[in-house]
């Protein structure tokens, strides 16, 4: 797999790539597609093969926000990041920690495969965080439920989860079984990008196996450990498809603060917002409000109570991160009126 070379239609590359750059930019550098994120630089791929490549000044800072999958333009001969260009989706989380930063996870996505068991990993709730995910990453989600020749009552972890949201395809594998895991081909076309999401354990890393094909199993971004002898991702690779589909194995996520807005989340929640549209008063709140007809489907069960309290909850949480941003935007917007004007004193001190 290593002298393996990709022409750029391999590698995922479309016209909305090649329209952002200029002559120049091609006359000074070549497209590549970032396949790690490493402290010291970037691996990416591109028609020369495999490559180490580091980023230019300005963009250090921006080190945490260039993502697996994402396009870069790599100047000729210094192997250095020349631009990153414009993804067609993002997928990214608020991180965990109090500065709230945005965090991106993985870029130029197809697909969102989201993992779970089924077993006690199943949970509703966690779904409709991951589904918010893929919407607020402008991709398509598809739940995929693992150990289904393990678990007991499969059909009915399916129905749960076809209940969700409408149109979600919904397949239940043993990742351990080519056979079973050859339910995922329809979404490993070439050229098309996916990406495995979901707790540690569900079975990402052994999805990612088996669609990446006997030849070439994962050898790094794996940690041993020692305590269940279990091997647990540590970092997020992208790997060629034997179908020649790009396939992003990611390390179970402990925390998924939604960076989402209220609009995918609406989009997941579309029963929820159809009975919020007949409450009395515009900006019912749901919560005791007279005439609320939400928490008249609650009671009369026509709405599961545990998914209006996973709206909630999800809403509080993406008003809060909307909130971060804009306050985010506007320390960057002082702070870019500050340095004009310090600029201006100092030519101005210059004399020129
Ligand atoms: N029986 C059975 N075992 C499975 C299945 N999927 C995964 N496993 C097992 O579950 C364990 C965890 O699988 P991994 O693929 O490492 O899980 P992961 O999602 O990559 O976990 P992290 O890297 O920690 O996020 C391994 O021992 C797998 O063999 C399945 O469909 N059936
Ligand atoms: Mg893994
Ligand atoms: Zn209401």
């Amino acid at each position: 797999m290593a002298f393996q070379t990709f022409s750029l239609h391999q590698l995922g590359w479309r016209a909305e790539y090649a329209q952002q750059l200029t002559l120049a930019d091609f006359e000074a550098g070549y497209p590549a597609r970032v396949t790690a994120v490493h402290r010291s630089g970037l691996a990416v791929l591109s028609s020369r093969g495999h490559g180490s490549v580091v980023l230019p000044h300005p963009l250090v800072d921006m080190h945490a926000g260039v993502a697996v999958g994402d396009w870069v333009l790599v100047e000729h001969d210094v192997e250095r990041v020349r631009c990153v260009l414009d993804r067609q989706s993002l997928v990214e989380r608020v991180a965990a920690g109090g500065d709230r930063q945005r965090q991106s996870i993985a870029a130029n996505l197809d697909v969102l495969f989201v993992v779970s068991s089924c077993n006690d990993d199943f949970n509703p709730s966690r779904l409709e965080r991951y589904l918010t995910l893929a919407l607020d990453a402008g991709v398509t989600p598809v739940i995929v439920l693992t150990k289904a020749d393990i678990g007991d009552g499969v059909a009915g972890y399916v129905a749960e989860a076809e209940q969700l949201m409408f149109g979600v395809p919904v397949v239940a594998v043993n990742a351990l079984d080519d056979a079973s895991v050859s339910q995922l081909e329809p979404w490993l076309a070439p050229g098309k990008t996916v990406a495995f999401v979901g707790s540690s354990g569900v079975g990402k890393s052994t999805l990612t196996n088996r669609v990446i094909g006997e030849a070439a199993q994962l050898t790094s971004g794996i940690r041993e450990d020692d305590a269940r002898g279990r091997h647990t991702t540590t970092a997020r690779e992208m790997f060629p498809t034997a179908s020649g589909a790009w396939v992003i194995d990611t390390p179970g996520m402990r925390e998924l603060r939604l960076a989402a807005a209220e609009p995918e989340l609406d989009a997941v929640f579309e029963d929820v917002v159809a009975f919020a549209s007949q409450c009395r008063f515009r900006d019912c709140h749901h919560d005791g409000d007279a005439g609320c007809a939400v928490e008249a489907a609650v009671a009369d069960g026509a709405l599961d109570a545990r998914r209006l309290a996973n709206y909630r909850k999800l809403l509080r949480e993406a008003l809060r991160a909307q909130q971060t941003l804009r306050e985010q935007r506007e320390r960057g917007r002082q702070f870019g009126a500050m340095a004009k004007q310090v600029m201006r004193a100092k030519r101005e001190r210059l004399g020129r």
